[in-house]
């Protein structure tokens, strides 16, 4: 069977899960259900909760795809755990590309890459493993966005950019071209991104500067 036909189980049941539930029903796939760690959380959009994450070994790694539903605020991690979790029990993750998305024919895109309503993929790019383009986000031309990172909602992107692994752009940032974000890095929502960015580092601000260690910065 081809994957495109094969059911689809998301992890977790928030915000992020129920985004993805509405874009995969748009494309017309088979939703089996969703798990959550939290076996309160109600039904998303009419899909089923299945039980915790062990549910999903009761399914065929053949059987399924899977979608990672865990979204992020700042820290990428529990994503990257998830992710890595199910890879490793030899489960495939679903790319999902919501029906509105503009993604260039020639981008370069991994399993579990998730490009949502509105954003703009360029040509030239590369999208790393269970990296989410974010609702309305624009990466321009020949960007290698590594794997595992999130570009929020309305980030612009130019040309030439490399995101680091695990790396966080907030909701409304601008990156300029050329710029080097490195890996698990955290820019802060609406700042602007004139010079590189060292790994681990939290930037905020226009022009984008370091801040101190004080939590997330959306
Ligand atoms: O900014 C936007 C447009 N979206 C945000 C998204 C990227 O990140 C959204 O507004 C939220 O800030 C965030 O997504 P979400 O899904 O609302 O929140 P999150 O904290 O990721 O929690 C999602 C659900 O995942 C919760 O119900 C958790 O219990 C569940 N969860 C957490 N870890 C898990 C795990 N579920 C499973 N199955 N396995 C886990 O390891």
């Amino acid at each position: 069977m081809n994957a495109l036909e094969l059911p689809v189980i998301i992890i977790g049941g928030g915000g992020h899960a129920k985004v993805l539930v509405s874009a995969l029903l748009l494309r017309g796939r088979s939703v089996l259900g969703f798990v959550d760690v939290d076996l309160k959380v109600p039904p998303l959009l009419g899909v089923r909760h299945l039980g915790s994450d062990s549910a999903v070994l009761g399914y065929s790694p053949d059987g399924v795809q899977l979608v990672n539903g865990v979204g992020s605020i700042s820290c990428t991690r529990n994503r990257r755990n998830v992710y890595d979790w199910f890879v490793e029990k030899k489960y495939c993750f679903a790319t999902v590309m919501h029906p509105s998305a503009v993604v260039a024919p020639e981008v370069q895109i991994e399993d579990g890459v998730q490009v949502l309503a509105g954003a703009v993929v360029q040509t030239g790019c590369r999208l790393g493993a269970n990296v989410i383009v974010n609702t309305g986000a624009r990466v321009d031309h020949d960007c290698i966005i590594d794997s595992h990172a999130h570009v929020a909602p309305g980030v612009t992107i130019c040309g030439a950019v490399h995101v680091g692994t695990g790396a966080h752009i907030g909701a409304g940032a601008t990156v300029i071209q050329g710029i080097r974000i490195g890996a698990a890095s955290v820019v802060g929502a609406g700042a602007l991104v004139i010079r590189d960015i060292p790994q681990g580092a939290k930037v905020v601000g226009v022009p984008a500067a370091s801040m101190p260690d004080r939590g997330t910065a959306r």
